[in-house]
């Protein structure tokens, strides 16, 4: 445990001397549909997931308020769009003795399209959007026309009077279209909307251009798609977001169909580009999670990501582990169905945030089990590569884990996962220099087009440098970093800082950082929050700290 000395006083936060603003700017944000005419956004959305299972326990009608007051944090992190809960009031709850689950209010389980529900009310949500769009970082809205809590009294839903919803009474409870579904039943089926019924289609399509009109809404993730058709999804955009994102949740496993059905035996890519095509939105890469969970890392190259296919990469929307996947802070530790197993995590994040498809982040990730910084750093390689949904990808064989070189519009990246790649000269010209490693070099990227390289198109050489901040004291929750004008070291952005982790001489604080050679380079300590990374409490005052690097060189600042 650090131990913190109080400052009497409030900590003044002194303007830095140098800090040049320029460098701030953010990367112009691409729009439209890929060539297929699929709604993925220009293809460059670094998503995050903006919630986990248990946030309506941890975190009670207050969750709308803490993303508000994150905005600028979310948007500081790199993220271009936020997934949102449902927004849809569920006042449900429900526990299953049989294997201690229990959850309720999630919005999975919605009663009407008000929007006072346990996340917050309507006017936090709207505060909320307001601040999220106003950071750039647009909400994608998660929604559920599946199904329903028809248990719960007092709906309010506008149907013409004397007009009920139209039920699921289908005696078929199988997946294929019929007079009166057009899609799998969520458990019992009793809870189920016809999706095929005009007035359901006309119902939701009015709530749909609602989130866009009135909350801020980018677009939608839809729920359970497996439920109803793909091409009434696209008929919902088309009539109230055409040109906004989407995609959809298809959880349902080759074996899942029937026998007599293609689906049966396809593949997990097959299936989630046929649903793609039907309803021109993205998809949730279950490809790719699956590999992951059942093969070894050199498979992860079977995700839809990897497609060799372009028009079948843009359409992946990749992830690590969701709310339903993946545990939760609170209550039974979430859901975790699928959890991938921890010693992977960070690979798996080294790997979508540097290849193609768009990357969702899973909240809890970011900001509550200490993964932030290193997939901030990853945001950042993948930002300053150009990386986008349908970047090249060329996997190399010969080599153990996965080796894969990403063409960005920028710059490559060369990715070596569980490799004995000895260096970039082994698979690829051009001047690459490293940008990360970590876990032992299980998780190496290097990349070309920084000039920092030593031109040998060898392994770009990476020194480790020591740095040293004297004086800092700290409050609870705030560390020293070092920030300064090169990649490596956030270029000057708080947000991208490099955590100087050796407290043991408190209030010296130390850290050795991996620098290309033969830099000259400035830089200064900041004193900074560590879950909150754009509040920085103080900069070193005086000048910038300033050093040429070279291997085991020195160089320090102070309070
Ligand atoms: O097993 C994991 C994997 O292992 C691998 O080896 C496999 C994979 O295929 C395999 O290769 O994945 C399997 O298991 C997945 C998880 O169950 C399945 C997947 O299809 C299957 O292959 O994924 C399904 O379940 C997910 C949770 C869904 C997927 O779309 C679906 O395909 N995710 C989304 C959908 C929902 C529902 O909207 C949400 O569910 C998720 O958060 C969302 O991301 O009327 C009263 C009433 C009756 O109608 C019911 O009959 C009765 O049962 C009430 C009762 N229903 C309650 C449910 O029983 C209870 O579980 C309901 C009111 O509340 C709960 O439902 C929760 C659900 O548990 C929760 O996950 C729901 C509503 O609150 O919200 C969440
Ligand atoms: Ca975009």
């Amino acid at each position: 445990m650090k131990r913190y000395l109080r400052l009497a006083g409030l900590v003044l936060a002194l303007t830095p001397l140098a800090y040049p603003y320029g460098s701030l700017l953010e990367a112009a944000e691409a729009a439209g549909k890929s060539p297929n005419g699929v709604r993925y956004h220009g293809g460059d959305e670094i998503i995050l997931q903006g919630f986990h299972w248990n946030v309506v326990r941890t975190a009670p009608n207050n969750w709308y308020s803490t993303l508000a007051g994150m905005a600028p944090s979310i948007a500081a992190d790199g993220f271009s769009a936020i997934w949102m809960p449902v927004p849809w009031r569920d006042f449900s709850s429900w526990s299953d003795s049989s294997n201690g689950t229990s959850g309720g209010g999630e919005g999975y389980f919605w009663h009407d399209f008000n929007k006072n529900g346990r996340y917050g009310s309507d006017s936090l949500l709207k505060q909320a959007a307001s601040a999220l769009n106003g950071a750039g970082v647009k909400p994608i809205y998660d929604v559920v026309p599946n199904h329903m809590n028809r248990g719960y009294p007092d709906k309010e839903i506008n149907l013409p009077a004397g007009q009920g919803l139209w039920r699921n009474d289908c005696a078929d409870p199988g997946n294929y279209p019929n007079d009166c579904d057009d899609g799998d039943r969520f458990v019992g089926g009793d809870a189920d909307l016809n999706t095929g019924h005009p007035q359901n289609q006309a119902m939701f399509q009015q709530e749909f251009a609602n989130l866009r009109n009135n909350y801020g809404g980018a677009g939608l993730r839809f729920d359970f798609v497996r439920g109803y058709a793909g091409e009434r999804v696209d008929s919902w955009m088309g009539q109230a977001h055409d040109d906004g994102f989407c995609v959809g949740e298809l959880w349902k496993a080759p074996g899942e169909y029937p026998s007599w059905d293609w689906r049966n035996g396809a593949s997990w890519q097959q299936i989630l580009k046929d649903w793609s095509d039907r309803a021109k939105c993205t998809i949730f890469d279950f490809a790719l999670k699956e590999r992951m969970q059942n093969g070894s890392v050199s498979d992860w190259r079977h995700g839809l990501n990897g497609n060799p296919d372009p028009r079948w990469r843009e359409v992946a929307v990749t992830f690590v582990d969701n709310h339903d996947t993946g545990y939760s802070p609170g209550p039974n530790g979430g859901q975790h169905h699928w959890p991938l197993p921890d010693h992977l995590l960070k690979r798996a994040y080294a790997y979508i945030l540097a290849s193609p498809g768009m990357p969702v982040v899973y909240w809890s990730h970011m900001y509550d089990w200490g993964y932030g910084d290193f997939i901030r750093q990853l945001i950042q390689i993948r930002r300053a590569a150009g990386i986008k949904a349908d970047s090249a990808i060329q996997f190399h064989a010969g080599f153990s884990g996965l080796v894969a070189t990403v063409s960005g519009s920028q710059q490559q990246l060369l990715i070596a996962l569980d490799s004995n790649l000895e260096g970039p000269g082994q698979v690829a010209s051009g001047d690459f220099s490293q940008a990360l490693t970590s876990d032992n070099g299980q998780v190496r990227i290097w990349r070309t087009g920084t000039g920092t390289g030593t031109g040998s198109g060898g392994d770009g050489d990476l020194v480790s440098v020591n740095f040293r901040c004297d004086n800092g004291v700290t409050q609870p929750g705030d560390s020293v970093y070092a920030v300064g004008n090169s990649s490596e070291l956030g270029n000057w952005s708080p947000a991208a800082a490099v955590l100087l982790s050796d407290t043991s001489g408190y209030p010296t604080w130390r850290g050795a950082i991996s620098l290309p050679a033969q830099q000259a380079l400035e830089w200064k300590c900041i004193i900074r929050n560590e879950s909150n990374p754009t509040q920085v409490k103080s900069w070193q005052p005086g000048a910038n700290n300033s050093l040429t690097s070279a291997a085991g060189a020195s160089t320090s600042g102070s309070f």
